[in-house]
């Protein structure tokens, strides 16, 4: 489901804000290693579940070693918002308890291809917020990595909800649109993307 201009320029305004709070650390801002040795090329930040490829844990053992930080209660109601709007269920939206957030930013060329997330052991929704530069968002299926697939531009604002098949799709960022941003929204360059998710994990 997706929702153009969700999320007021003011809201990611104090988004942007957040994200470069919680930049500092306990983990830092990195660009993930892949088993296989490739570096990503965009730079991500976890809070409550740290992601390493490809498992959660609550220590970035592949960063720095530190404890992830806790996730904020402000993610879990922007979460709720989501998907109520969403889905315009508010049973559904007062259940969802996501208890992780993945932050990826991406400048210059940076780009995430195709792949599947499939670390999560709930069935529940992944709410995705993007801000700053506009994206192309390649939305696929659940085979492979290739057609058919659809391309969809993602600005700064639009909500992207995904739940039931296209949870488990192949999708990612074949382009940023550079210097699309509207300043107001508080990135001066580049595109972040605020991934909300239930780990289903305890402990
Ligand atoms: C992004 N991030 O724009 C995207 C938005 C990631 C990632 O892909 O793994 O960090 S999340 C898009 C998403 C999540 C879960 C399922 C689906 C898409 N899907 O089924 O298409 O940085
Ligand atoms: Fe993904």
């Amino acid at each position: 489901m997706h929702v153009p201009e969700w999320l007021p320029v003011e809201r990611q305004r104090e988004l942007v804000e957040a994200c470069r709070e919680w930049a500092r650390g306990p983990v830092p801002l990195r660009h993930t290693v892949l088993p296989g040795g490739g570096v990503m090329s965009v730079r991500s930040l976890c809070l409550g579940w740290h992601w390493q490829p490809y498992r959660y844990t609550r220590t970035a053992g592949d960063v720095n070693g530190a404890r992830v930080a806790p996730f904020p209660d402000l993610l879990g109601d922007l979460g709720r918002a989501a998907v109520a709007e969403a889905y315009g269920d508010e049973r559904a939206a007062e259940a969802y308890a996501p208890d992780t957030a993945l932050v990826n930013f991406y400048d210059g060329g940076a780009r995430m291809g195709m792949h599947q997330d499939k670390e999560e052991l709930s069935g529940a929704p992944v709410v995705s917020l993007s801000i700053g530069d506009t994206c192309v968002f390649r939305f696929g299926n659940t085979e492979g990595r290739g057609r058919p697939y659809t391309d969809v531009e993602l600005a700064s604002g639009d909500l992207f909800v995904f739940g039931g098949p296209s949870r488990h799709a192949f999708h990612g960022v074949p382009a940023v649109y550079t210097g699309t941003a509207d300043p107001a929204s508080g990135m001066r360059g580049g595109r972040l993307n605020l991934t909300l998710r239930e780990t289903g994990l305890t402990g």
